[in-house]
């Protein structure tokens, strides 16, 4: 408790973080990526969160980058491909053992931010909560869930915890945070190239029941050859739990791709598919989705990782 929160990213999951910590009185700072984003910022007068049908204005402090004062807690909520270079701009800032708070979703930039930074101190999150950004500076709370915190070193759990607790975050301390980050990716893997792929909403891919096992026994598979057990269990089951309870949304990757925007495919599918190879694994399938995936992207002129 007591020490300043640093959020790098206020998208949508960073800007529904700072809202709930500033309005629990928790010191925060945003930090925004350059000058013209600051001056917009301020312009706006504060983040503002739409939640239970109504929405407040939330002037949390921002600075630059480049700010003077050292960072002892930093959450990163920008995407997993921007992740590294995002902190390496605050990076001078960083105290010894600074704890990162990482938010990404899929598995790749957590490990690489651990290895470049090891005098700090990462905590690996696994968010199941729901935010997207409107207009501007704000920001819409669109579904409950839970955040999974642990360290790939299965520590305590830290007494800053407590912010969260005051700043009504859900969350759970596990030390089994590898587990749910790959859990995650798999029901990801499973549902989001095929929806992209058939143009669909989540609910749609019910008419795909064997192409689904089939992806899902390929994702079992690797689980299992890389000491996941316990996040292959009832894997199939979950997925097509997950696709009945979201059937009329279209999932992230959909409406990223839609929208024109850069997706985490090479933190998903494509984090799937390399861990396959290293274990020897034969995964054709995955291996086809993701080549029929990356070639839809080429031809939307998207990024293929
Ligand atoms: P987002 O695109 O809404 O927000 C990311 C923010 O990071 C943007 O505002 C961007 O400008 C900022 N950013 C990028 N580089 C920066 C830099 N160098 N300096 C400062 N800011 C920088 O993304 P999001 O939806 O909040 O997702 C963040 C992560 O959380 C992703 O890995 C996503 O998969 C995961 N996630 C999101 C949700 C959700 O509902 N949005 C749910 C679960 C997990
Ligand atoms: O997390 C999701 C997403 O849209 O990215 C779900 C709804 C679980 C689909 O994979």
């Amino acid at each position: 408790m007591g020490r300043t929160w640093h959020i790098l990213g206020a998208g949508s999951l960073g800007g529904l973080w700072a809202a709930r910590l500033y309005r629990a009185g928790i010191p925060l700072r945003i930090i925004l990526r350059n000058q013209e984003r600051l001056a917009d910022y301020q312009g706006a007068g504060g983040l503002t969160l739409v939640e239970n049908q109504g929405s407040i204005l939330y002037p949390v402090p921002a600075e630059r980058p480049d700010a003077a004062a050292p960072i002892a807690r930093l959450l990163v909520a920008c995407k997993a491909y921007d992740a590294q270079a995002a902190i390496a701009e605050v990076a001078p800032r960083l105290v010894e053992g600074a704890e990162i708070l990482l938010l990404q979703n899929g598995l790749g930039s957590q490990q690489a931010v651990a290895a470049r930074w090891p005098d700090s101190h990462c905590v690996l999150v696994s968010s199941t909560e729901g935010a997207y950004r409107q207009a501007g500076w704000r920001i819409v709370h669109a579904g409950q869930g839970q955040n999974w915190l642990g360290t790939l070193g299965h520590d305590h759990a830290p007494a800053w915890l407590a912010d969260l607790d005051a700043a009504g975050i859900p969350f759970a301390w596990t030390d089994a945070i590898m587990s749910k980050l790959w859990r995650k990716l798999a029901i990801n893997c499973a549902i989001n190239p095929l929806s992209v792929l058939y143009d669909c909403r989540n609910g749609a891919l019910l008419a795909h029941r064997a192409e689904l096992l089939e992806i899902c026994a390929e994702l079992n598979a690797v689980l299992r050859a890389c000491d996941q057990g316990a996040a292959a269990e009832g894997l199939a089951e979950e997925v097509f739990r997950v696709i009945e309870a979201t059937a009329n949304n279209y999932c992230s990757m959909h409406q990223d791709v839609r929208s024109g925007r850069r997706t985490e495919v090479g933190f998903l599918l494509g984090q799937a598919c390399r861990t396959a190879q290293a274990q020897g694994l034969d995964v054709p399938k995955l291996n086809a989705l993701l080549d029929q995936l990356q070639a839809l992207l080429r031809q939307r002129g998207l990024p293929e990782d």
